[in-house]
């Protein structure tokens, strides 16, 4: 069966219009950054909404559609999550991660300890879903980790437009969210991000994003 197809309206900016709005964009994502402290201060759970529908915009591989975003409000489930975080996190840092990658890490000083998971106001647990099972069939979907990764970075830009802030945690190994939070079988846990306002005071470190050049070649 062949979708029905629909006339696309488009409309033409001016190049003046198109390069206002590219610059906007650009000076919005730039003041991005991963915050690690957050202030316990919440906002109304209607904005991550708007955050997850517009990442449900994003692409994907035979428009399967292939993502599950959990929104977690519950101070009880998100104090679970911060005790399996913790300690798979501990192990990581104390055992399972090679010398390499800790001096990686270390100009950005994280550890294991996880508080913002208990204190940011809501986390969004990013859940990729590789097959669906019916009675007795499985269907594959396909590229998965690019149409979930193209969604997450929309929910990000999306948050960053709303004056929220983001992290991008990766909780390693993360199987405990699908357990905390109840997911079916084939929906595997792809990303953690908390989402809130920064703590007061909060620092940053002073790192510097690749210049056009260096990310970008023509030919
Ligand atoms: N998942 C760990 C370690 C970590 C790994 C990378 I790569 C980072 O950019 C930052 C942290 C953690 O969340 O601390």
């Amino acid at each position: 069966m062949k979708y029905k197809f629909n006339r696309f309206e488009h409309k033409i900016l001016s190049q003046d219009e198109s390069l206002k709005r590219g610059n906007e964009f650009y000076e919005l994502m730039n003041r991005r950054r991963s915050i690690r402290h957050f202030s316990p201060k919440s906002f109304d759970r209607s904005l991550i909404e708007i955050a997850v529908k517009t990442a449900g915009t994003a692409p994907s591989g035979a428009n399967k559609q292939p993502w599950k975003f959990i929104i977690i409000e519950s101070p009880d489930i998100k104090k679970q999550i911060r005790i399996s975080a913790e300690k798979e996190e501990k192990e990581s840092y104390e055992r399972r991660m090679p010398e390499s990658w800790l001096e990686d890490l270390a100009p950005l000083g994280t550890d294991w300890h996880k508080e913002f998971l208990e204190i940011a106001p809501y986390l969004i647990a990013v859940f990729k879903i590789d097959f669906l099972k019916s009675d007795n069939e499985i269907k594959k979907h396909y590229y998965v980790n690019e149409s979930v990764g193209i969604a997450t970075g929309i929910l990000l830009a999306s948050l960053q437009n709303m004056g929220l802030v983001t992290l991008t945690h990766t909780p390693s190994p993360m199987n405990f969210l699908q357990k905390i939070l109840n997911r079916p079988s084939n929906e595997k846990p792809y990303l953690l991000i908390p989402v809130g306002y920064p703590a007061e005071n909060t620092e940053v470190p002073d790192i510097l994003r690749k210049s056009l050049t260096e990310i970008c070649e023509l030919l």
